[in-house]
Formats: structure tokens, C-alpha cells, sequence
């Protein structure tokens, strides 16, 4: 049985030392030691001595083995990437308090000595059972333990959970379908369950969302954070100097230099790096919390553009900051931007971090086009003028029915007037299994420019993809009262889906290719959409 640890030392002592980045984690742990003890107390009271199996769990974390070059850890003090390691540090917290019983890996020569096959041995396939219920790691590390594992890597994959910041849509998962259709990267094609891949942020719902640690403050820092706070600070996203070079930067720099004080936080050797201008004070790179304590004092948190998708800007926003950032049109994507060239999804990233533009926005986060200089001033005598949130800390809930697109008639309606009725199947509704409970399932049919996961955001609800399986069925057209003069089942990420000029209606063959992101101005989606609770997307309203 898994029993709540009290205390962390095991922990550290299990994450080794030897390298820059594991320093980082162990600090961060022993950082939010108290918060994450009082978490677990709470959540041991609230279960009320329920029994839980104690899971034997690998946490082989794939990018900080040496065979993988290691290219995180020489920059950890160097104002390299840190978001990896925030969320590592946390995934480790969180098994550890819950009662696993964990090993940690970050060399191949541990990976094969727990997994049982003899190092220089590598092809042969496991003649003993996975020692593992279950087994964390990230792409690095599952083509280490594919080589390594050989045919039992197949038998056993299902026991995987890969850590993957930006995400892998179902097209680039499925190796024979991103073969044929051109969706293969250097990633994708490993025809996992698309839930076994685990994201720093909720960006499509057929990847599960696994998240980070933001920290939580009581009243009284609360207090102390609103007396402190300084109207007229900045401070600038970017720890590393090249971060600080986006074109027209000196334009908005020197706007923003009229309201406020401008600090940063960019590493440096010697000198102050010559992309930070001289009216920037430069603490140079901080130790996490020291960063943190600086948040604590601003009223704006500044991002140039990258990176992308962070940490930092909801611990800015959990320390009372304004967040602004700048809008990108086009959105970047896979297809037209190096760094997400190669990455397995065509996700389209509308700013420097869509995630607080959409779940949380305004007042807290301000997304602007900073080409617009007229725009961006007036964004920031607002954000100069609003009030300090200190008192309401924590971020808002995502935001609820509200979006324009419910303000006019649903682009449903042109096709029948009653089609936003909602489908369920009465089986599945008699199955206590079924999870969630299908009576939360609405169906929406997508517009051609949009994915399910937009088609259903938009209407304040979130794609569900286990509800694909409820859809994928002729019946559910006619429902719909959509007219197809065919309807055929094929693979293809985007179906069940209705080509509509032509009156063409398409299953899916292949159900690991359902997927709630992806669009084409050829067809309309049926999207499996449902509610969800405030601050908590992953359950429905009435689900418990
Ligand atoms: C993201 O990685 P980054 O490390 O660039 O993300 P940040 O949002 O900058 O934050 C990482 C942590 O760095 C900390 C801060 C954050 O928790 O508290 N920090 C610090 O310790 N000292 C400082 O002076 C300033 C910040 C993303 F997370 C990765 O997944 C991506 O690979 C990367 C590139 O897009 O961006």
C-alpha cells in the first residue's frame, strides 16, 4: 500500500548529484519542501485512509543523460532552459509524497542496470518481467529504453508516460499515418496512447495535461507582497542575452522606459552583455527564489517573444505581476518557425504564451502587437493603472461562456436549427465505468478554419477525446441533420468529418487517430465537446 511520506531527504537523496541541473531541482525541492508536506497532509485528510497501491515507478529523465549530449546542465547557470527541470523537480515531489516507490535514472548505464538487461547486451529483450508499474520519461529516453529493451519494449510501452513540454498530436503519433502523410518528425511515429504523452501546459486535450508547481501564498505574503510591490517596476523575460535581440526591441524598450524602471535578469560573465541597454538594471541570472522575491516587487512582467511557453510568467502573475506579451501574426508554428520546426504538432501559437492569453488574460495578461507602438503604449499606461492584485493572487479560472462566438447565433445553426442538441449513448450511460459521464458530451460541428479544441473553447467547453468513440457513427450526421450522399471510414486525424460542398461524410478507421487538434478548409469536424469545472478543466460540472 502507498502511504504520504512527512518528509523529503529520501527524495534528495535519490536524485544524485554530478551535475548542474539535478543542483537546480534538489533547491527547488527543498524550496517548496513545506508547501508540498502541507499539500500532502491535506490530501491524506481528505482521503480518509483510502487504500492505494504503491506503483513501482522509473523516473528515467532521458535529456540530462550524457549518451543525449546533456546540453540542459553546462547552461542551467548560464541562463540557459530551466523549464524542464521546474517540472521534473515537481513530477518527482509528487510521486514521492504520494508513497511510490521511485527510482531515478539519468545515465544509460542506470537505465539498463534497472532495467535488467546486461550493459553491452543492448538488443537482447528482457527475460524477466518489467520490474516497473510504470515508467516516466521523455522522448530522449524512450529511444534509449527502445534500443535498450528490444521486443519487450513493444509488450511493455503501455507502462510509459512520456514527459513532452510542447506535445504530440495523434497525426504524428501514429507511425504508419505520419508516414504516408507527411506528419513524420524527428519525434512523433511511436503509436502510443496519445494520453501517454504529458504536457507542461493543456495545449491539445488528447495529450494529458501534467503541469508544474506555481507557488501558493498565504494571507499575511499576500499583505507583504501589496505593501512592497513598486507601481513603476518592470522586469524582463529573458535570462539568456540572445533573448534580448528581437528587431524594434529599442522602439518598445525605450516606450516602456518612459513609465518604468526596467530590470533584468540576463546572465553574464564579466560585462554587462551588449544586447541589455544601459537603462536596464541587470541583476544577472538569480537563483529561483531570489528571481521569485523580484517578482514580488514588480507590477509588469515583460516577455520579448521567447521563450516560449514557460513558467515564469505564472509565477509573475501568482506574485501579483501584470504579464504583457506580444501577439504573433502570423501565429508560429511547426511549419514556419525554426524552433518548433520538427516538433510533433502543427499547433498554432498565437504569442509568446497562448496559454495565459487564453486561460487567463486580461487583467492579468495583456497580449499586444508590439509592432503597433500606439498600442503598446496604451497597454502600458492601462497596466500602470490598474489595480494590485495582490489581494486576488492566484490566477483566474479559464475563462467560462462568455466568448464572443456565443454571442451570435453558433455556426452550427446554418446546418439545422436543433443540431447543438446533445448525443449520448444510453450503453455507455449505464456503464459506471465510462469516464467522464457521457451526459456531458455536446457535439458541435467545427468551421473549416478551426480545430475541435478552438471549436470547442469557444462555445466555453473542452474537446474530449475519449467522447470520439460516441460520434464516430452515421447515425450521429443524420442527427446533426447533415446531408451525406457517402459516408466512409478511413484513417485520417480529422474524421468523423463532413466535406460539405460535396456532401461527403468520413468515419474514423483508426481510433488512435482521434484527435481534438488539427483543421482543413476542406472539411467540418464533429467535435466531442464538454463542460468542465472553474480552475479545474480536467472534470466535468457534474462529475463528482
Ligand atoms: C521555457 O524554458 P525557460 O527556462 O526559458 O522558462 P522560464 O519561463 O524562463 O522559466 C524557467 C524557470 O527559470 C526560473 C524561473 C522559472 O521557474 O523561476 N528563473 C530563475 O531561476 N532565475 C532567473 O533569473 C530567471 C528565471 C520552457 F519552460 C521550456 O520548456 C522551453 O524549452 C523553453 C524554450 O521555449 O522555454
Amino acid at each position: 500500500q502507498a502511504a504520504f511520506r512527512s518528509d523529503l531527504a529520501r527524495l534528495l537523496e535519490l536524485v544524485g548529484t554530478g551535475k548542474e541541473s539535478l543542483s537546480f531541482m534538489k533547491k527547488r525541492i527543498r524550496h517548496l519542501a513545506q508547501q508540498w508536506l502541507r499539500a500532502a497532509r491535506r490530501l491524506e485528510q481528505k482521503l480518509k485512509g483510502r487504500q492505494r497501491d504503491q506503483k513501482h515507478i522509473l523516473v528515467h529523465i532521458g535529456f540530462l543523460t550524457e549518451e543525449s549530449g546533456d546540453v540542459f546542465s553546462p547552461r542551467v547557470l548560464k541562463g540557459g532552459p530551466l523549464g524542464e527541470m521546474v517540472q521534473w523537480a515537481d513530477i518527482l515531489a509528487a510521486l514521492f509524497l504520494l508513497g511510490h516507490s521511485l527510482r531515478v535514472t539519468v545515465s544509460l548505464k542506470e537505465l539498463q542496470s534497472n532495467l535488467g538487461v546486461p550493459p553491452g547486451r543492448g538488443n537482447c529483450p528482457l527475460t524477466n518481467p518489467l520490474p516497473f508499474d510504470l515508467i516516466y520519461t521523455d522522448y530522449h529516453g524512450l529511444q534509449q529504453m527502445k534500443q535498450h529493451m528490444g521486443l519487450s519494449f513493444k509488450k511493455y510501452r503501455c507502462r510509459v508516460r512520456v514527459i513532452d513540454t510542447f506535445g504530440t498530436e495523434p497525426a504524428y503519433n501514429h507511425e504508419e499515418y505520419a508516414t504516408l502523410r507527411g506528419f513524420r518528425t524527428n519525434w512523433g511515429y511511436w503509436n502510443l496512447h496519445p494520453s501517454q504523452f504529458m504536457t507542461m501546459f493543456p495545449h491539445t486535450p488528447d495529450n494529458s495535461f501534467m503541469g508544474f508547481v506555481s507557488e501558493e501564498l498565504n494571507k499575511t505574503e499576500r499583505q507583504l507582497i501589496k505593501s512592497n510591490k513598486v507601481g513603476s517596476m518592470a522586469v524582463v523575460y529573458g535570462k539568456e542575452a540572445s533573448i534580448w535581440k528581437p528587431q524594434g526591441k529599442e522602439r518598445f524598450l525605450a516606450i516602456l522606459n518612459k513609465y518604468m524602471e526596467i530590470h533584468g535578469t540576463v546572465y553574464y560573465e564579466t560585462q554587462r552583455p551588449p544586447e541589455v541597454p544601459a537603462f536596464v538594471k541587470n541583476h544577472g541570472l538569480l537563483p529561483q527564489h531570489e528571481f521569485q522575491q523580484l517578482l514580488r516587487k514588480a507590477k509588469l512582467f515583460i516577455g520579448f517573444g521567447f521563450p516560449y511557453e514557460g513558467p515564469a510568467p505564472l509565477e509573475a502573475i501568482a506574485n501579483g505581476c501584470v504579464f504583457l506579451q506580444a501577439r504573433f501574426n502570423p501565429p508560429h508554428s511547426s511549419l514556419n518557425h525554426e524552433f518548433f520546426r520538427g516538433k510533433p504538432t502543427s499547433r498554432e501559437v498565437s504569442s509568446q504564451h497562448p496559454y495565459a492569453e487564453d486561460f487567463i488574460g486580461k487583467p492579468h495578461v495583456w497580449t499586444v502587437d508590439y509592432n503597433n507602438s500606439e498600442e503598446f503604449e496604451a497597454a502600458i499606461k492601462a497596466i500602470m493603472r490598474t489595480q494590485d492584485f495582490c489581494t486576488t493572487t492566484s490566477p483566474p479560472p479559464p475563462p467560462r461562456t462568455k466568448s464572443p462566438a456565443m454571442q451570435s447565433p453558433p455556426s452550427v445553426l446554418a446546418l439545422s436549427p436543433n443540431a447543438t442538441h446533445l448525443v449520448w449513448s444510453p450503453s455507455a450511460r449505464r456503464d459506471p465505468r465510462a469516464w467522464p459521464p457521457v451526459d456531458s458530451l455536446q457535439v458541435w460541428v467545427s468551421e473549416t478554419r478551426h480545430a475541435c479544441t478552438e471549436t470547442c473553447r469557444r462555445r466555453g467547453l473542452v474537446c474530449e477525446p475519449t467522447f470520439f468513440r460516441f460520434l464516430n457513427k452515421k447515425e450521429v450526421f443524420l442527427q446533426l441533420s447533415i446531408a451525406c450522399d457517402s459516408t466512409e471510414y478511413e484513417m485520417n486525424h480529422l474524421y468523423p468529418a463532413v466535406a460539405e460542398n460535396v456532401h461527403e461524410c468520413y468515419l474514423q478507421k483508426e481510433p488512435l487517430l482521434f484527435s481534438c487538434a488539427g483543421h482543413n478548409s476542406k472539411y467540418r469536424r464533429l467535435c466531442p465537446c464538454r463542460d468542465y469545472r472553474e480552475g479545474q478543466v480536467a472534470l466535468c460540472r457534474d462529475c463528482v
